[in-house]
C-alpha cells in the first residue's frame, strides 16, 4: 500500500504526517459506489427513526449513518479491501414501508454484485428492509434457501402493531417468510427477561425462535456460544445479521433509545460477530438503534464503528501473525 494519493489528499489523518509507512484508513480506501463492482463490502445508510417514533421511543437515529461513518472513517486498515459507499436511504416523509423498499432495493443491487451491503441505521425498523432486500436479491430462490436470522438485541421486535415500527421488524420479516413459503429461523442473543412481555415470550415460542438471554451470555460460557454458533451455521446457507446496539450495557452504549440496564459485554458480541463474519456465509447485515443525540462522547458511535469494521473489513488480529 502507498501513501501516495496522487497529490489528492494525503493518506491518513493530520497527526499521521511524517511516518514512514503505511497510514492509510479507511477514508482512504473506500470508493464510491461502482455498478460493476464485484466482490467486497459497501457501507449503506438508512438514516430513519420513523420506527422509532412510531414505537414511542427517543428519536435521533436517523443521524446515526451519519455518526458511524464519522468514526469509522478514521479506522485504519492493515490490508487490502474493497470497499465501496453506497449512500444513505432516508425516511423524511414518515413514509417507513417506502423508504424500507428503497432501501431493500438498494440491498439486492449490491448482493447482486456480490457485494456484502452493511446497513448503518437508522432504527431497528432498517431489519425489515435489510430482509426485503435479501428477499428480493433471492426471489423464488428464497423458500428453497435456509437463511439464518441472528440478532443481537435485548429486545425480540416481535410486536404485533396497527403500524410498523422499530418493535415490529422481525415478526414482519415471519410473515413475509410464511408468505413466501420459507422457513423463519430467527436467533437472538442478549434477550432480556425484563425488556419483553409474557406475550412476546410466547410470541417467540409459537415462531420457535432460539434465543439466548442476557444473563447467560457471561464471558465464561463464551466459549460453549461460539461452538454452539457454528454448529447452527452449519446448518443453513446464507446468514442475515442485525446487531442492536441496545444489547449492550447502558453504561458503554448510552447513545440508544432503549438503554439496557444489565446487557451484553461488548468482548463477547465481538467474539461471536467475528464467527459470523468469517462464516463464509453472511451476506449482509446491518447495525440499528444508534441515536447520536443521547450519546457521550461518541462512545456508542465509536463501539457502532468498530462493528461495521469487523462486518466490512474483518478482524484484523491475523495481522499480528505475519
Ligand atoms: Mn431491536
Amino acid at each position: 500500500m502507498s501513501n501516495d494519493r496522487n497529490g489528492i489528499e494525503p493518506a491518513g489523518l493530520p497527526g499521521d504526517q511524517g511516518e514512514d509507512g503505511s497510514v492509510l484508513r479507511i477514508k482512504d480506501i473506500l470508493r464510491p459506489w461502482d455498478p460493476a463492482a464485484q466482490g467486497g463490502s459497501a457501507i449503506l445508510g438508512f438514516a430513519s427513526d420513523e420506527g422509532v417514533r412510531r414505537n414511542h421511543g427517543r428519536t435521533g437515529a436517523a443521524g446515526g449513518p451519519a455518526a458511524i461513518r464519522n468514526m469509522l472513517k478514521r479506522l485504519p486498515v492493515h490490508r487490502q479491501v474493497s470497499l465501496y459507499e453506497a449512500g444513505d436511504v432516508a425516511c423524511t416523509d414518515g413514509d417507513l414501508g417506502g423508504a424500507q423498499g428503497r432501501l431493500a432495493e438498494q440491498i439486492a443491487v449490491l448482493l447482486g454484485r456480490d457485494v456484502r451491503p452493511v446497513v448503518l441505521g437508522g432504527g431497528h425498523e432498517v431489519a425489515y428492509g435489510s430482509f426485503l432486500g435479501l428477499a428480493k436479491h433471492l426471489g423464488d430462490q428464497l423458500a428453497s434457501t435456509s437463511v439464518l436470522v441472528v440478532n443481537f438485541d435485548a429486545h425480540f421486535d416481535l410486536r404485533q402493531a396497527a403500524h410498523p415500527n422499530s418493535g415490529t421488524p422481525f415478526r414482519q420479516i415471519a410473515e413475509l417468510c410464511a408468505a413466501r413459503a420459507a422457513a423463519f429461523q430467527y436467533l437472538c442473543f442478549g434477550i432480556s427477561e425484563l425488556a419483553n412481555t409474557s406475550a412476546l415470550f410466547e410470541r417467540a415460542g409459537a415462531l420457535g425462535v432460539e434465543y439466548l438471554l442476557d444473563e447467560e451470555m457471561r464471558a465464561t460460557a463464551v466459549e460453549g456460544l461460539r461452538e454452539m454458533l457454528r454448529k447452527r451455521m452449519a446448518s443453513v446457507d446464507k446468514i442475515y445479521l442485525s446487531i442492536d446496539l441496545d444489547v449492550l450495557p447502558a453504561g458503554m452504549a448510552p447513545g440508544v433509545s432503549a438503554p439496557a440496564a444489565r446487557g451484553v459485554a461488548l468482548e463477547i458480541i465481538e467474539d461471536l460477530v467475528d464467527e459470523i463474519a468469517s462464516s463464509g456465509k453472511l451476506a449482509l447485515a446491518d447495525i440499528a438503534e444508534l441515536n447520536p443525540l443521547l450519546d457521550r462522547d461518541d462512545q456508542t458511535a465509536r463501539i457502532a464503528a468498530r462493528l461495521a469494521y469487523r462486518l466490512a473489513v474483518g478482524p484484523q488480529r491475523a495481522w499480528r501473525h505475519k
